[in-house]
């Protein structure tokens, strides 16, 4: 039988900003323009128009017309857009739809912090829990944590961090990128525009009111624990990061962080691991300067151990198979993550020695925890004056290409999204690379300040909570439409009444045509690319959340609130 997605005519969930593009992309078979109306609140039909026909859409098989009401402006809540008997899920239009997203999309980080109780005061009864992995029974870890049998005769201190997901794994690889977009959130505002990442007070977090803007106090709990992951000094690989620590077995769903009784191991050190790290040390040495003189040193320091330990060891992978009781994180190619830890050192140290490792370009295949390369251009436009010229234009021009690509995907498709994969295919995580690529065109409107740009960030936006091939927001709490039953050991209010649902601001991965687990398998056989997507539980390859995705929900939130 088909599957229900509600209205053929999708918006924005949440809200269109008066001053941005409004657009419904609506289901519908006519190859000529439909008439369409919006109608407000009260139900008064306050604007008309006709659709123009964008056709068939690849990605999700639909036939597509678009309603464009960019130049309605007059705010208000309980809009929809209706053709003839049918109606959207209703909308808002405001100055600013996105004023309480941009919290709660950093917020999040706080719920998923390990080794420290999450408090009532900042979340309220439902979410508060005890601390995690302090070694307290039935605990394990993370306080003096063994290496895998074989691999190493130390333990480590590795307590705090953020948990990676759904499930308890902390990995260095993703992590360091989250952590260094929650900084890059920051050092955008320095230097580009916005105010979300300077806000101290702006998050409900213990460190709200210490005079240190709360996302850099957030990235740091993330930071403190990704130096812990390093080898010290005197060991075998010192300055390597082992590559991630986690439960010997898959825990069953739901499973507090507390009530985690499985032993912990750490896994052997990875290039990759120690380069991503490299990188985000490098940024912290930067933004702490100003703020903590002894923590940036700290950081510094870490990032160039590191650094010569990637250079001694250059070809240390993760291996793929290494997935029980936690993900394998897996990437047998790390020029890129040379090349990106190399233009994070260079902008921090001006140190000649890193030049020539910075090789690899930003390109339309975009970046993710595995594919660094194009954080090495978007490092170099943010910080243009520490980089020779000739590679700033070059970096520049290269942004502006990739985002124009990307402006392209979001007008070509019949639903705004700046991701489109060569072979039609939808991966794990698909929302994540719509942020990312958000992210790649909101940098390349900071570079120019072309009104292009940030329409498409913001359809970009309309892309994720709703106007999609399903109808589907996929950040919680954030349109009628939302998803509520994302893949957590935490908030697992589907299995449970008792527990929470995931709380508002959370990323859910999105459709994967893989699918891969059993729930996709069973419930989504020959999907769509961009329909592959069931807000279950069990879903864990459609419906997971994760530290890297918020990071890039929370970058382009920010840049939309406050562009
Ligand atoms: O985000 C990761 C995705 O790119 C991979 O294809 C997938 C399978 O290896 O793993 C994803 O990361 C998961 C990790 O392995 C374990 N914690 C949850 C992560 C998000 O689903």
């Amino acid at each position: 039988g088909g599957r229900d997605f509600g209205s053929p005519v999708r918006v924005n969930q949440l809200g269109y900003a008066g001053s941005g593009p409004k657009q419904a992309s609506i289901v519908d078979p006519s190859a000529t323009p439909v008439q369409w109306q919006l109608r407000n609140g009260a139900g008064a039909v306050v604007t008309t128009g006709l659709t123009r026909v964008q056709g068939d859409d690849a990605a999700s098989g639909d036939h597509v017309h678009i309603a464009d009401f960019t130049d309605f402006r007059t705010e208000g809540t309980g809009y929809t857009v209706a053709v003839g008997s049918a109606v959207s899920e209703p909308f808002d239009v405001l100055r600013n739809p996105y004023d309480g997203l941009r919290r709660d999309a950093l917020e999040y980080f706080y719920l998923q912090r390990s080794g420290t109780p999450i408090e009532t005061a900042y979340v309220g009864d439902a979410y508060a829990r005890p601390a995690g992995h302090l070694g307290v029974a039935p605990n394990k870890g993370d306080t003096s944590v063994p290496c895998l049998p074989g691999t190493c005769d130390y333990s480590l201190d590795v307590s705090g961090g953020w948990y990676d997901a759904g499930d308890q794994g902390k990995y260095v690889v993703n992590g360091a990128l989250a952590a260094w977009q929650l900084m890059d959130t920051y050092e955008r505002s320095l230097y580009t525009g916005g105010w979300a990442g300077l806000g101290d007070g702006l998050l409900k977090i213990p460190e709200a009111g210490n005079h240190v803007p709360d996302v850099l106090d957030e990235s740091r709990w993330e930071m403190e624990f990704l130096l812990k992951m390093q080898v010290p000094a005197g060991q075998p690989l010192a300055g390597m990061a082992h590559h991630k620590v986690h439960d010997l077995a898959w825990t069953a769903l739901p499973t507090r962080p507390d009530a985690d009784a499985q032993p912990r191991y750490l896994h052997p050190p990875s290039t990759a691991a120690t380069l991503n790290l490299a990188a985000a040390a490098a940024q912290c040495a930067r933004v702490w300067q100003l703020w903590d003189r002894a923590f940036s040193a700290k950081c510094l320091a870490a990032a160039k151990t590191a650094w010569q330990a990637a250079l001694a060891h250059p070809a240390m992978y993760a291996p793929r198979e290494d997935s029980v009781g936690g993900g394998p994180y897996d990437d047998t190619n790390v020029t890129d993550e040379f090349s990106w830890a190399g233009a994070e050192l260079y902008a921090t140290t001006g140190d000649q020695g890193y030049l020539k490792s910075i090789t690899a370009r930003i390109t339309a295949d975009g970046f993710s925890w595995k594919d660094t390369g194009a954080l090495t251009d978007l490092t170099i436009t943010r910080l243009p004056w520490r980089f020779p010229l000739a590679r700033v234009l070059a970096a520049r021009q290269r942004v502006l290409a990739v985002a124009d690509q990307y402006v392209r995907n979001v007008r070509n498709q019949g639903y705004p999204n700046p991701f489109e994969s060569a072979d039609g295919s939808y991966p794990w995580g698909s929302t994540s690379a719509t942020t990312n690529n958000a992210l790649v065109i909101a940098t390349a409107y900071d570079l120019t300040h072309r009104r292009d740009y940030r329409d498409a960030v913001l359809e970009s936006m309309d892309y994720l909570l709703g106007r999609n091939a399903l109808n589907q927001s996929f950040v919680t709490g954030y349109g009628e439409r939302a998803s509520t039953n994302e893949h957590s050991r935490i908030w697992a209010h589907q299995l449970d009444q008792k527990l929470p649902s995931p709380p508002p601001g959370s990323l859910a991965g999105g459709p994967n045509s893989a699918l891969q687990d059993p729930v996709a398998q069973q419930n989504l056989p020959g999907c769509e690319p961009a329909k592959c997507y069931i807000d279950d539980i069990f879903s864990y390859s459609t419906n997971e959340t994760a530290i890297n995705w918020n990071s890039s929900l929370a970058w382009i939130t920010a840049f939309a609130a406050g562009s």
